[in-house]
């Protein structure tokens, strides 16, 4: 069967593209892969992480891949810094990795700003890391929201590049799997930047905890511009905030904008409002429910997590041993 490997940081605001972007998607594909969700932690101290927040966080982003239907018992949900060959695989690639290749990172540059004497080398490696996680686990293919696709671009470039210094196939070269209508969810307070758990407003994202109130709240202050909803999706033109909310809706209930606009172009975004609030609420009420129900639990979430760990550890270790081996590592253990 193909495999997949996919991500999630424990940064805290776990987000409504975080959810239809990736999450949502981890659940659908379930029955047609084997799957290794993984609670990437190494990743989230690439900036400063508060250690109780980040143990709160690695819990409930495990929370959200439950409550989004990912069966523990069929595929693996674990924390990346428990099973340590991520780590040591990622050293190989640090080698392998070109600095060439990293400095073209977009996600870097944004990350690091003005300040990039400042950053942290690990923001930097970052996507190596990523790449570790992968090919750890000769995984096929990687569930993402768009905004990972360089990054997915680069693990292919380390595979391959592996593959050709050491003439050897070991690694696959992974296919990123970006589907959905919402794999670019915008903030709602800015149609031209991405939905993120960063942004200092908290009104610029629906958050997976958020109540009904909240969620009205937030969607009633969703900035709009004066026309009314765009009759067809070429209305979408220069009107990033009106395309973003019809995106929301559409992926929320599992139809094109094209039926959105069937049944709301031409409205006034009043009403529309009030219907994506419905919407959300419907859709995101009942997962946040279980995330709470399960935080509620911390000894069933670490057990899962624990359980995910034995089983990946047990998955990696004799591929970083071939790996060891493809390097030239000489064993004497
Ligand atoms: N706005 C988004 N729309 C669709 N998908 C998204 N993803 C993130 N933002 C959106 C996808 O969610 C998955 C997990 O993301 P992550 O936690 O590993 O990191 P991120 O992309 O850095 O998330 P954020 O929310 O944007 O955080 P900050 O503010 O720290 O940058 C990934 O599959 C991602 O594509």
């Amino acid at each position: 069967m193909k495999r997949i490997f996919s991500g999630v940081q424990p940064t805290g605001n776990l987000h409504l593209g975080n959810y239809l972007g990736a999450i949502r998607n981890f659940a659908r594909l379930q029955d047609d892969y084997e799957c290794i969700y993984c609670v990437v932690d190494m990743h989230a101290i690439t900036v400063w992480q508060d250690p109780a927040a980040l143990k709160a966080n690695t819990r409930e982003v495990t929370a959200t891949f439950l409550a989004a239907g990912v069966d523990p018992a069929k595929h693996i949900i674990f924390n990346q810094s428990q099973v340590p060959a991520h780590a040591e695989l990622a050293w190989i690639f640090n080698c392998v990795a070109r600095l060439g290749w990293l400095n073209r990172m977009t996600q870097f540059k944004e990350k690091a700003g003005k300040h990039r004497e400042n950053a942290s080398a690990g923001l930097y490696v970052y996507p190596v890391l990523m790449a570790a996680d992968i090919l750890l686990y000769k995984a096929t293919h990687v569930p993402v929201g768009e905004d990972q696709k360089q990054h997915l671009e680069l693990t292919r470039d380390v595979a391959q590049k592996f593959n050709n210094d050491f003439g050897r196939e070991v690694f696959p070269i992974v296919e990123p799997l970006i589907f959905g209508e919402a794999t670019r969810v915008m903030s709602l307070r800015d149609g031209s930047k991405k939905m993120s758990k960063s942004d200092p407003s908290d009104y610029s994202r629906i958050t997976m905890t958020d109540g009904p109130d909240e969620i009205a709240q937030k969607i009633r202050k969703a900035k709009t511009d004066p026309l009314p909803l765009p009759e067809t999706v070429e209305g979408f033109d220069g009107r990033p905030e009106a395309a973003n909310l019809i995106t929301i809706y559409a992926a929320l209930a599992d139809i094109t904008p094209e039926a959105v606009l069937g049944e709301y172009g031409g409205q006034q975004f009043s009403d529309f409002k009030k219907a994506l609030t419905d919407m959300a609420v419907e859709k995101l009420g009942p997962v946040g429910q279980e995330m709470q129900r399960l935080m509620a639990d911390p000894a069933h979430v670490d057990g899962i997590l624990k359980d995910g760990a034995e089983r990946a550890e047990a998955l990696a270790r004799p591929i970083l041993a071939e790996i060891y081996d493809v390097v030239g590592f000489l064993n004497v253990r």
